[in-house]
């Protein structure tokens, strides 16, 4: 059962991100409609077009990914751990991530920060933008700090217990989020706010980006790594099985925190001042994360298939249909399943854009968003939208209305998703750029940039994206007429998420704690991250100027 003194704060932390979410799904199909020259111009309705993918990238990828990972990490801990989340910890949490999100909205909001959600210099913003960011992060620190003196509780009033699986992945995504942040908060203290207030002449732009993708890489695990656990720990459950091993569960998430943060480079193979042997040992790294992936993928279809079996499935691929695909009773399934659908093909095209050589056919062009949107638009969205609606309603005691409707969002928003991302890989195979408002150059038939090639994908791009933007309209309808429902209290109080038994149930071994694979992902960062900096310290170059 979850705390009932953390009601509150999970609604408001799951709801406040969503609501803006609304503008930065908003502003995600103006630039479609920008990018296939249907709106010609550059700002649409008051927002500029780079102030509104400032906020699309801020709002969708920073924001909602950070309050969900905080406000489902406390469910899983309060659940499982006992009610071991501080209250005090976690309103102090709550208070700073919302103060830090309304301090940084003003000044996007106001078009004094225009520098898209990877900030790095020379693009400069107001201040507050900064400081916004960090209120943002430390109140995530904070919120994760509120589960550790539980967690210790926990521990001694159950030894030899194993840690339920679900707090190991909260655990191990905040771990990830601690050891990454910290050189973007010194970034951002120490280069950026001083910088943009005019109290130092100038910055070095090449270590600001070398800080900035020391956290961009890892980021994408924080992101994912809350949608694990439901495919882990609560998926299986949805399907009528069982998880295939617990052990592999665990592996998973302790091998992420080892591999996550040592292969940063691999968004800096242009960057000048670093060796390419360095850019090699972190293309190589890359690689190495397909094992988790892997072990994933086999152990998921394994647990999948075990319940599918239990409901009657046959046959080498004909059980897959047994699985709850359009059972408005388990509308929570085709988020979760849907968003493993997606993500197959983002691991794929991830695959390229690691790869040193290759990369540089697809860098800075469209098919890099077309990549992402199948990761964290994919999987990570999707697990946020379904259970955010599963944890407002639960945790209120009310029905799912509609359920049918819930059931067809994330159908929707695949096949969006699929003709968004079919556009920008075209596009982007044949040079067409990603930031760029096409429709004031590339995409207008009347200017000496005119590429009538480029039209087809963006157009694709633009059918694409209204399909998304539908979908995520239709969540709306779904989750406020839930909210409007009756509620019950016996039902609030009986809410619980759901939790997978497991079919092996093995003893831990090495994945028993997280302090040896805190230290390997420590060394291995020591060891990827020392002589890079090094060289970007030596390198003399100018410093950019504010
Ligand atoms: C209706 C839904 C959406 C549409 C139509 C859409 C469309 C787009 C487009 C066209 C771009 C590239 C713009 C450019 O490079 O000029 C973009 C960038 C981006 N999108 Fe989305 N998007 C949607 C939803 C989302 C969601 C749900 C997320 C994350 C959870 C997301 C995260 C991002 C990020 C991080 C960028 C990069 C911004 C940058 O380059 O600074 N998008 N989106
Ligand atoms: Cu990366």
């Amino acid at each position: 059962m979850i705390q009932k003194d953390l009601r509150a704060i999970i609604l408001i932390e799951l709801l406040l991100p969503l609501l803006l979410t609304l503008f930065g799904v908003y502003h995600g199909v103006l630039q479609v409609l920008y990018r296939a020259g249907i709106i010609q111009d550059v700002s649409f309705g008051g927002i500029g077009y780079y102030q509104g993918l400032t906020a699309h990238g801020v709002i969708n990828a920073i924001v909602l990914t950070t309050f969900f990972a905080v406000a489902f990490g406390h469910a899983v801990i309060s659940q499982y751990l006992d009610h071991g989340v501080s209250k005090t910890g976690a309103w102090t949490g709550f208070v700073l991530m919302v103060g830090g999100t309304l301090v940084a909205a003003y000044p996007i909001f106001t078009g004094r920060a225009n520098v898209l959600y990877t900030f790095y210099a020379p693009m400069k913003a107001h201040p507050l933008f900064y400081f916004g960011v960090v209120f943002l992060v430390v109140g995530s620190w904070v919120s994760f700090w509120s589960w550790i003196p539980g967690y210790l509780r926990w521990r001694k009033s159950h030894p030899g217990r194993k840690t339920p699986l679900a707090a190991v992945g909260m655990f191990s995504a905040f771990i990830i989020w601690q050891i990454c942040t910290l050189p973007v908060a010194y970034e951002v203290i120490v280069q950026l706010i001083p910088w943009s207030l005019g109290w130092t002449p100038g910055v070095n732009v090449v270590l600001s980006r070398l800080l900035f993708w020391f956290f961009g890489h890892p980021l994408v695990y924080f992101w994912l790594l809350p949608a694990y656990v439901m495919y882990y720990t609560i998926m299986p459950r949805l399907a009528g099985g069982k998880l295939y091993s617990d052990f592999y569960g665990r592996f998973v998430f302790m091998a992420f925190i080892v591999l996550s943060s040592p292969l940063g480079l691999h968004h800096q193979f242009t960057e000048p001042a670093i060796s390419s042997g360095y850019k090699a040992l972190h293309a190589s790294l890359t690689f190495l994360v397909a094992v988790p992936s892997l072990v994933t993928a086999f152990t998921l279809a394994a647990s999948l298939e075990y319940g599918a079996r239990q409901n009657g499935g046959k046959g080498l691929f004909a059980w897959w249909a047994r699985l709850p695909h359009f059972d408005p009773q388990r509308w929570l399934f085709p988020y979760l399943f849907m968003g493993l659908v997606i993500f197959v093909l983002g691991g794929i095209t991830g695959i390229i854009n690691a790869s040193y050589g290759m990369a540089s056919l697809v860098h800075n062009t469209a098919w890099i968003p077309a990549h992402f949107h199948l990761t964290v638009a994919g999987p990570t969205f999707l697990a946020i939208l379904g259970m955010s609606l599963y944890l407002c309603a639960g945790l209120l005691g009310k029905n799912v209305a509609a359920p049918r409707a819930a059931v067809a969002v994330p159908y929707l928003w695949t096949l969006g998703t699929f003709t968004f991302s079919a556009g920008l890989f075209y596009g982007g195979l044949r040079g067409v750029p990603r930031r760029t408002n096409l429709g004031m150059s590339f995409l207008d038939s009347t200017s000496d940039a005119y590429r009538p090639d480029w039209v087809i994908g963006e157009y694709a791009g633009a059918v694409g994206g209204c399909l998304m933007g539908l979908s995520v309209l239709l969540f709306f309808y779904v989750l406020v007429r839930s909210l409007l429902a009756p509620a019950s209290v016996p039902a609030a109080d009986a809410f619980a998420l759901p939790d997978s038994a497991a079919y092996h149930d093995e003893a831990a071994g090495v994945v028993t704690n997280f302090r040896p694979w805190v230290i390997a992902g420590i060394v291995a960062i020591l060891i990827s991250y020392i002589p890079p900096l090094v060289q970007v310290l030596s390198a003399g170059y100018p410093l950019a100027a504010g």
